[in-house]
């Protein structure tokens, strides 16, 4: 029995559940927030970060892990490619995603869906503003120049890159931002692809039906 602890408006939650649901396990979600404190949530996460992944009384933190682990579960299905040069072209676009391209996603939806609307606080529009002009653009200019015109970041196949990518871009959509046609059309291009995909359609229609009240 796999339980996975978090919630699925966390950006590396919902990858580790893309991937889950990507292999075809059935699991439990347990709502536990980002930086919960109770001791029982420090055991299984030393950081304090969700997602963790429960397995038959085996647990595991970090998204990166999870994934991994899962692949070694299922036969026959891989996030992983396996030539060499593919698989670690395709675990730094996940590290990239993980890092520096999430700061910039999650901040906006901090800035323009989390504080205003959940947290009851003010937007930091200096923040965003650089985000939105400045450090994002520069992570976009990156990913342009690696995505091919069409198909998957890495390969002929769904990776682990593309999963970690597009959770990203899924978080700051929730704060009404979209990819530059224009300015990166390859990107935007992938984008569109992967939002009509039926593991991501599927996902966000089950995001969307449990979102927190006020957030819809
Ligand atoms: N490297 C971790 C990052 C997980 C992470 O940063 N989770 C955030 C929520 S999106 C969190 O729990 N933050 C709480 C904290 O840092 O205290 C992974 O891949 O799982």
């Amino acid at each position: 029995m796999f339980k996975l602890y978090g919630v699925a408006l966390s950006p590396f939650v919902r990858k580790a559940m893309l991937a889950l649901e990507y292999y075809g396990l059935a699991y439990e979600n347990e709502a536990t927030f980002p930086g919960d404190e109770s001791p029982e949530f420090r055991a299984i996460s030393p950081l304090g970060k969700v997602p963790v992944l429960e397995h038959d009384g085996f647990t595991v933190p970090d998204t990166s892990v999870i994934c991994r682990y899962l692949d070694r579960l299922v036969e026959g299905k891989s996030l992983y490619p396996a030539d060499a040069q593919a698989e670690a072209t395709a675990c730094w676009i996940e590290e990239y995603a993980d890092s520096r391209l999430i700061e910039n996603c999650a901040g906006i939806f901090q800035e323009r869906l989390l504080k205003p609307k959940m947290f009851n606080q003010p937007t930091d529009e200096e923040r965003l503003a650089g985000i939105i002009n400045t450090t994002l653009p520069a992570c976009l200019d990156y990913l342009e120049s690696i995505m091919p015109e069409l198909g998957y970041i890495v390969g002929d196949s769904l990776s682990i890159a593309d999963l970690a990518v597009v959770t990203c871009f899924v978080q700051a959509r929730y704060g009404d931002y979209e990819v530059d046609a224009n300015r990166f059309p390859r990107v935007r291009a992938y984008l569109d692809r992967a939002y009509d995909s039926p593991l991501l359609t599927q996902r966000l229609a089950s995001e969307r039906a449990n979102l927190p009240p006020g957030l819809g």
